[in-house]
Order: structure tokens, then C-alpha cells, then sequence
């Protein structure tokens, strides 16, 4: 392997991955957090308490992460604002314990879970994916999860289970933005069974080695790379198995700009700017956005045969 010289390790990787990976190896060593009081902020560095997990080299890509800072203070989640830096301030109001999580609908083993017997019988992996915002600007960002096909075997959809249907949390007491009608509160997602059943697609609970920021969704939403961010539910309470198409919160808003695919495709402008390039947070220049956001071999094949400017 190629020894990196300093003038060859971009800023980006620096102010992120190496203080990130540094930091791991230093936790690694302490086994833990007893020793987080002697320590405090130097040492707990980014202040949620860290999960254990294994790296999913495979299904990682290997470009520069986004500064921690970044991702946690330049968000989208309209519950708590429509700016990019209130979610960071506002969603520490959201109480994430308890939780439960209901999984309804056609499937053989409905309820309403908790937090904990939902994750139980899962280990955790970290996957670095790219995430690509429909506005344009991107990030690289290292989750913790599981995948969500093996909770969906873990449930038994029926045969007559075409698309899952996800629900955020409806709790205006503690969600402010969810006292302006600036979208149909709960916010609500869907995916056809077998984007469901995609090994990328992720149920995460966690970033940068540590539990779920609010502002991220805490305490679990999913990630499904190849789509537009806003595919990718926050909050999730309710997991549910239909047989018809359900209408996602964005689709519902503006029909004409946002569809149930939402695939990421430099190809298909939004009506009202190019989809062509993007900014990555932490670059100057714009870079060009990849075919499903860089995961077209893994992904083309479930719209094979389909028109993706109709099925946007
Ligand atoms: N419940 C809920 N989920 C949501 C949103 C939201 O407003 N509410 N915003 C979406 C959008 S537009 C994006 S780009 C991503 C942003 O995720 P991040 O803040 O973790 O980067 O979350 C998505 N999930
Ligand atoms: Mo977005």
C-alpha cells in the first residue's frame, strides 16, 4: 500500500477521516466509555456515545468523508425548520427514548416494537455511501446500521406486499416546524419491496462511530444511497407493508417535481434547475453527478426496461 506524504492527503481527509480514524484507534485503546468523564470533550470528541460495529469495506466507497461538522449542521428536516443550520439547535428537544416502532400493513407479524427489540437481532455495520440532496450539494458520510432486508424477513411481508411505506414521528410539541403546514405532517416515504430489499438500502441508527445526532434522525432512519436525500426518512415510527404505490410527503407537495422514484440522475433535470453537477460539501468546485449517484452497477438492473423520465 502507497504511504500517503502529507502534501498528498487532501485538506478534507485531514479535518475528518484522520481525526476520526485517530480517534477510533484511541477508544479502541481505552476500551470504552468509563473513562469518558476523566477525559470529557477532548477525548469523547463528538459527544454521543460510540456503538460497536464493523466496517463494510465492500459496500464503502473509499472517497473523503465530510467534515462531522458539516454533516450534523447542514441538514434537511423540516420538522425542526426549513434552514440548514436549525435542526442542529432544534431537534435536541426530540426525545428519541423510549421508542417504538410499528410495522403494519400486510405482513405476518405486525406490532408495535421497541427501539430494542427491533435492533436486537442485528449487528451493526459501518457503510460509507454518498448522499446527494435534490438541491444539489452532496456529502460522503459513514453510517451505522443494518440492512433493511433482513428486518423485513424478520416480519414476513405477504404476497401481497408490493411497497413498504415509512412514517416519521408526528409530535408537534416537540417538533416546531411540525406547527407550519409547510408539508403534510407525518412526513412519509415509500419504496418498491425490491429497493426495500436492496443490500445498500440501510436502516441506520448511528454516524461517524457514534449514535444518531438528532439532527440526522436520530434514533433510527433509513439511507438509500442511489436516491435523492429526501427518500431517506428520519425518525422513522411506522414500517409498513401495501400493495399500492404509496404517496411520499414531497410528491405530494409538488407532483411535478417530485416523483416516487427520485432516483438520482444526472440525465433528468428538476424542472426548475439542472441535476448535472453538484457541490460536495467542503469543495470549491462543482463535481458531475454519477448515474445513480455513483451506485449504477449495483442498482440499474431493478429499472431495467422502465423510463426514467417518466418514472422520476
Ligand atoms: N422526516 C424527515 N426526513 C427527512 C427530511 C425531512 O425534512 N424530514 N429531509 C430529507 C432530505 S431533503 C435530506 S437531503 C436528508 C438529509 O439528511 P441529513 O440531514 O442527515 O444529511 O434527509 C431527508 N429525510
Ligand atoms: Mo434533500
Amino acid at each position: 500500500m502507497l504511504i500517503k506524504r502529507p502534501t498528498d492527503i487532501p485538506p478534507s481527509e485531514i479535518t475528518s477521516k484522520e481525526v476520526y480514524q485517530n480517534r477510533r484507534r484511541f477508544m479502541q485503546a481505552t476500551a470504552g466509555l468509563a473513562l469518558a468523564p476523566l477525559f470529557g470533550k477532548a477525548w469523547a470528541g463528538y459527544g454521543n456515545p460510540a456503538l460497536s460495529f464493523t466496517k463494510n469495506n465492500t459496500l464503502s466507497t473509499s472517497e473523503s468523508m465530510t467534515d462531522y461538522k458539516d454533516v450534523t449542521h447542514y441538514n434537511n428536516y423540516y420538522e425542526f425548520g426549513t434552514d440548514k443550520y436549525s435542526p442542529a439547535e432544534n431537534a435536541q428537544a426530540l426525545t428519541t427514548d423510549p421508542w417504538s416502532v410499528e410495522i403494519a400493513g400486510e405482513v405476518e407479524k405486525p406490532g408495535k416494537y421497541t427501539l430494542e427489540d427491533i435492533l436486537k437481532p442485528y449487528p451493526l455495520e459501518e457503510r460509507i455511501y454518498r448522499h446527494r440532496c435534490v438541491e444539489g450539494w452532496s456529502m460522503v458520510i459513514p453510517w451505522v446500521g443494518f440492512p433493511l432486508a433482513d428486518l423485513i424477513k424478520r416480519f414476513q411481508p405477504t404476497s401481497r406486499a408490493k411497497y413498504v411505506r415509512f412514517t416519521t414521528l408526528l409530535r408537534p410539541k416537540e417538533m416546531v416546524g411540525q406547527n407550519r403546514g409547510v408539508l403534510e405532517w407525518p412526513y412519509k416515504e415509500g419504496l418498491r419491496m425490491d429497493e426495500a430489499m436492496h443490500p445498500l438500502t440501510l436502516l441506520s441508527v448511528g454516524l461517524y462511530g457514534e449514535v444518531m445526532p438528532k439532527q440526522n434522525g436520530a434514533p433510527i432512519r433509513l439511507v438509500v444511497p442511489w436516491k435523492y436525500g429526501f427518500k431517506s426518512i428520519k425518525a422513522i415510527v411506522k414500517i409498513e407493508f401495501v400493495e399500492q404505490q404509496p404517496v411520499s410527503t414531497w410528491e405530494a407537495a409538488i407532483p411535478s417535481e417530485y416523483g416516487f422514484y427520485s432516483n438520482v440522475n444526472p440525465h433528468v433535470d428538476h424542472p426548475r434547475w439542472s441535476q448535472a453537477r453538484e457541490r460536495r460539501i467542503g469543495e470549491f468546485l462543482k463535481r458531475k453527478t454519477l448515474m445513480f449517484n455513483g451506485y449504477e452497477d449495483q442498482v440499474a438492473q431493478l429499472y431495467k426496461g422502465m423510463d426514467l423520465r417518466k418514472y422520476f
